[in-house]
């Protein structure tokens, strides 16, 4: 992040006081990004993360992947043999399409070669199958193959505080892969936390259906209850869904082979394969949604009471969250104070200084809480007020002509 960048940045989450930008503002369609050479980080950063909209990125980003080199065949399709051979015994989530629990489907798990074992009869079989249609879903294939050359993080999209934090804990984290036939499809959702997703066809194509934040109220049942499938005809009688007259259509993409997807932070959606598709896609949280994933931890909280429920709701509560900034917070101050030029994503000092004012605003509201403040913090390493104070320091001096 250059100087300019940052300024603005800084410019604009003041202006709004952290609140979720875009809100009920949404172009007529989609923005296409074709060239790599002639497009910035802080060209993103203008028009894509501050004002939280989604675009589409070429195939020309995705060139060099090796996933697009080895797992697809030269007439575009799945290579099942390579996947087979590289993959095969690793077992993977599968969910089933053709079912309904609450607002997604039932998973199990199976061994890949059983998966695509399945999938090679569900084409023979006309793209049907007694087993129904299976989707292979959030399979995590870098934490199974962290060696693999699979894809090259885009620079867009490296500040990403979800899979730092989970890598310096060395247990989870936030990236997928996503391999289903032509007719496979996720129902209607936000991401989890209203992090970003970027999601990129290794090969195959994918329909997206994008509500901007607030869309989804319109589209709730006489219930209260969001849809399952908002291509379903039930959307349009009036007596199931009151309001589903007031919601604008959906911002629709057709995402090629090779093209890379933005999902800003708190947009609903829903996805089809239209061919038989892989994917990666990766969920991020940074400075510029952490916002959002705050308020939507508070409004969990609302919604359980309790903070123990929340967490098996959400698989977070307070105290987590504030280890969550923690660890990206002790980082941004190192860069801030040796005034280093890299940060743990390579993005520099300002992205630093961003990152840091960014918590602090965030760190000051969860102190603030009268949930959190029921938490016994005597044992912490870093009591939260400390850290707070810390940042605050940091982030002056950082901004200090
Ligand atoms: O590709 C899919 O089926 C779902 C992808 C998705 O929901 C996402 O990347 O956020
Ligand atoms: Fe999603």
């Amino acid at each position: 992040m250059d100087r300019e960048t940052l300024a603005l940045a800084d410019r604009h989450f003041r202006g709004l006081g952290g609140g979720v930008p875009g809100v009920g503002q949404a172009p007529g369609r989609v923005a296409f990004v074709s060239e790599p050479g002639a497009f910035s980080y802080a060209d993103f950063v203008r028009g894509f993360l501050l004002p939280n909209l989604p675009c589409v990125f070429s195939s020309a980003f995705t060139q060099g992947w090796g996933s697009r080199r080895r797992w697809v065949t030269p007439a575009g399709r799945p290579d099942f043999d390579h996947l087979l051979r590289t993959y095969g015994d690793v077992v993977v989530p599968v969910a089933n399409c053709g079912v309904q629990e609450y607002n997604s489907n039932p998973k199990e798990h199976m061994p890949l070669r059983d998966y695509i074992t399945y999938w090679k009869e569900y084409i023979e079989g006309g793209y049907s199958s007694p087993r129904g249609c299976l989707y292979l879903k959030d399979w995590h294939l870098c934490r199974d193959f962290p060696v693999e050359d699979v894809f090259t993080l885009p620079v867009y999209f490296s500040s990403d505080w979800l899979n730092e934090f989970w890598d310096a804990l060395d247990v989870d984290d936030y990236r997928f892969v996503y391999a289903g036939p032509a007719g496979s499809w996720s129902p209607f959702h936000a991401d989890i936390f209203r992090s970003f997703s970027w999601s990129v066809n290794v090969c195959g194509r994918k329909k997206w259906l994008l509500f901007p934040p607030g869309q989804e109220e319109a589209l709730r049942d006489r219930h209260g209850n969001l849809p399952y499938d908002v291509t379903s005809p039930a959307l349009c009688d009036t007596h199931l869904h009151p309001r589903s007259q007031l919601a604008g259509p959906p911002l629709e993409i057709t995402q090629e082979a090779g093209e890379m997807v933005f999902v800003p932070s708190g947009w609903h959606h829903q996805v089809h394969n239209l061919d038989d598709t892989i994917s990666i896609n990766h969920n991020w949280v940074n400075g510029f949604n952490l916002a959002n994933m705050w308020r939507f931890l508070q409004q969990e909280l609302c919604a359980v009471q309790e903070e123990v429920i929340m967490r098996s709701c959400s698989g977070i509560n307070f105290e987590e969250f504030y280890h969550f900034l923690k660890v990206i917070a002790e980082k941004r101050l190192l860069v801030l104070r040796e005034a280093a030029a890299e940060d743990g994503a390579g993005l520099g000092f300002e992205q630093a200084a961003f990152d840091a004012g960014r918590i602090t605003e965030v760190l000051a509201s969860l102190v603030a809480h009268p949930s959190f403040q029921r938490v016994d913090t005597s044992a912490f390493s870093l009591r939260p007020k400390e850290l707070l104070q810390q940042l605050r320091e940091a982030v002056d001096a950082a901004v200090a002509p």
